[in-house]
């Protein structure tokens, strides 16, 4: 069955709350899963049921769901093991139905129990996944325990480094959703036309879609399926005007609503053209870091604070990395006019000749795809972040490339490639992996971890466009001082001048999103009274305190902006090209 596409747009019942938890690092919970009368954490069994159990959920702590556990308890701050959550809720199972639980993310594997019956399980920390739970449902009060695994693994995606905090537990809201014996699963609405999927015993139905006023009715064949062009000429969507037409689709009493922009996006040579027209993208990238309250965001409001700082920064495009968001981010920026590329976390050292792995990173890029290809904002779907070249990564990201080209060829694809200087200062893009992607994306740190960026000859073996998908300094808020004195955000800000007269000289840059919003926590960052473990790279402390580095990205995107709108075309304004 394929995921079921836009939950929060149908009926279903968020399970938010504080949920019973039990920290259990030596898996103890689950050591007599599989046995006969196995008295396990999955039971959801207490002393009162049989004296010889030792554990008892209703006695036990509780935590925030949607939420890392890390942020909500210091004990928990550097955990990363296995952990349970328990919760009752109430459901009325009848003839004709089914329910699903919906999980918007659990990091990284989870295993889901209800009524003391595994429905299923899930692994990579970032994508939802719907577990059919009919079967399991009794009428009146049901339980409802997760097994949270967050233990790093290297055959895992990402696999044991990354430079973030590993956030572990059910981050995102889960949702118990009813829906018709056979239902409208999956809807694909685009310029290119509407394609629906129904799944269930009776698969063959009627859909009824309204789009801008328009009606159009379509009949599934015997597989579910159905497709038909888009029956009007929409306004296109942008950054400047983010239209978005309501959309209801109604099929065996179930109504479906949405909100849907149309646009198109592709290349062609060194642009990146958005309607038929260049567009520059003046961007940020984002950690999905909650903003003001710390820990793993999640939900609307934390999208929105995040999205409206892009925005007064005078961003166009957002990088959402290295990982996918939470479905609301993509949906904010549709609505506040936000191009957004969407990364999978494939990040650094993956272990390329694991079938493991592979697997896993199709999994996550199909959940992506599969969850915001209705999104207009969406224009890039990145496979991986600074992948050292090696034959087999090349095999692995060409296999993910198809992936995501199956699923959507709508897109462009992109990754953020390793590229280092020559010993002459010259910086030359010829990883074999920028032939597979439409767009190439580098990330560089002249002047913080190599080298200065004056004088860099930037040369390219692609006639592609190039974003510089990340450059960056760390910089203390409120620490001042000398331009030239490492941490301040003085040398912060004449760091981002720096970077900005140099990436005025190449010709076939077509946008930016520099490193980062927001600092963000990492276990690597350990210089005391400076780092303490947060990456210092952003342009807004973790409370969001503006550095002067702020003001500096934002004079340069209200430049570019007036350029564009001054018919300056898509390059920046000094660019010879
Ligand atoms: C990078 C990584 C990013 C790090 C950043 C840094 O190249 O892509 O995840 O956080 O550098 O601050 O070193």
């Amino acid at each position: 069955m394929l995921p079921i596409q836009n939950v929060a747009g149908r009926r279903s019942r968020s399970l938010a709350g504080r949920w019973h938890v039990i920290v259990d690092p030596y898996r103890s919970g689950a050591q007599f899963l599989g046995f006969p009368n196995a008295r396990g954490f999955h039971r959801d069994l207490s002393p009162r049921d049989d004296a010889r159990i030792e554990y008892d959920f209703a006695r036990s702590p509780t935590l925030a769901v949607p939420g890392d556990w890390n942020s909500q308890e210091p004990r928990l701050l550097l955990y990363e093991g296995t952990l349970w959550y328990q919760r009752s809720f109430d459901a009325h199972p009848a003839a004709g139905r089914r329910w699903f639980l919906h999980f918007g993310a659990a990091n990284y594997e989870a295993r889901v129990f209800v009524n003391g019956h595994e429905v299923g399980s899930h692994v990579g920390g970032f994508t939802p996944f719907d577990l059919e739970v009919t079967a399991a449902l009794r009428d009146g009060r049901n339980s409802l325990v997760v097994c949270v695994d967050a233990t790093r693994r290297r055959d895992g995606v990402p696999a044991l480094d990354t430079d973030w905090w590993n956030y572990g537990g059910l981050t995102r809201d889960v949702r118990l959703v009813e829906v018709p014996e056979s239902f409208l699963c999956d809807y694909r609405i685009g310029l290119e036309g509407i394609e629906v999927t129904v799944d269930g015993p009776a698969p063959a139905k009627t859909v009824r879609i309204t789009v801008g006023g328009h009606e159009i009715t379509l009949a599934t064949d015997t597989r579910g399926g159905a497709r038909a062009p888009l029956p009007f000429a929409p306004e296109r969507w942008s950054p400047g005007r983010p239209r978005l037409y309501d959309v209801t689709l109604a099929c065996n009493g179930e109504v479906v609503h949405d909100r849907i922009g149309f646009r198109s996006i592709e290349t062609r040579g060194c642009e990146i053209l958005l309607n038929g027209e260049p567009v520059f993208l003046r961007g940020i990238s984002i950690h999905e870091e909650a903003p003001l309250r710390g820990g793993r965001a999640h939900g609307e409001d934390d999208a929105r604070l995040l999205l409206g700082w892009a925005q007064e920064l005078g961003c166009n495009f957002v990088r959402l990395s290295h990982y996918p968001h939470d479905e609301p981010m993509a949906r904010v920026a549709d609505e506040l006019g936000l191009l957004v590329w969407e990364e999978i976390p494939v990040y650094w050292e993956i272990d390329w000749e694991s079938p493991v792995a592979l697997e896993c990173a199709t999994g996550q890029l199909r959940e992506l795809i599969l969850r915001d290809r209705n999104r207009a904002s969406v224009v890039f779907w990145s496979l991986a972040n600074e992948t050292l070249p090696k034959p087999a990564r090349l095999e692995f990201l060409r296999s993910l490339a198809g992936t995501a080209r199956a699923l959507d060829p709508t897109r462009l694809l992109t990754t953020a490639l390793l590229t280092l200087p020559s010993s002459e200062g010259r910086m030359r893009i010829e990883d074999p992996l920028g032939g597979i992607v439409d767009v190439l994306a580098v990330n560089e740190y002249f002047g913080w971890y190599y080298g200065e960026p004056e004088g860099v000859v930037w040369e390219s073996a692609f006639d592609k466009p190039l974003v510089m998908s990340e450059l960056g300094a760390d910089a203390l808020a409120g620490f001042r001082g000398g331009s030239d004195e490492r941490y301040t955000e003085e040398f912060q800000a004449r760091f981002y001048e720096r970077q900005i007269a140099m990436l005025e000289t190449i010709p076939f840059l077509r946008g930016l999103s520099p490193w980062i919003l927001q600092d963000f926590r990492s276990p690597r960052r350990n210089l005391p009274g400076i780092q303490d473990h947060y990456n210092r790279k952003g342009l807004l402390s973790e409370r969001g305190q503006r550095k002067l580095a702020f003001d500096v990205l934002r004079a340069f995107y209200a430049r570019l902006a007036g350029a564009q709108r001054g018919g300056g075309g898509s390059a920046p304004p000094a660019a010879p090209g």
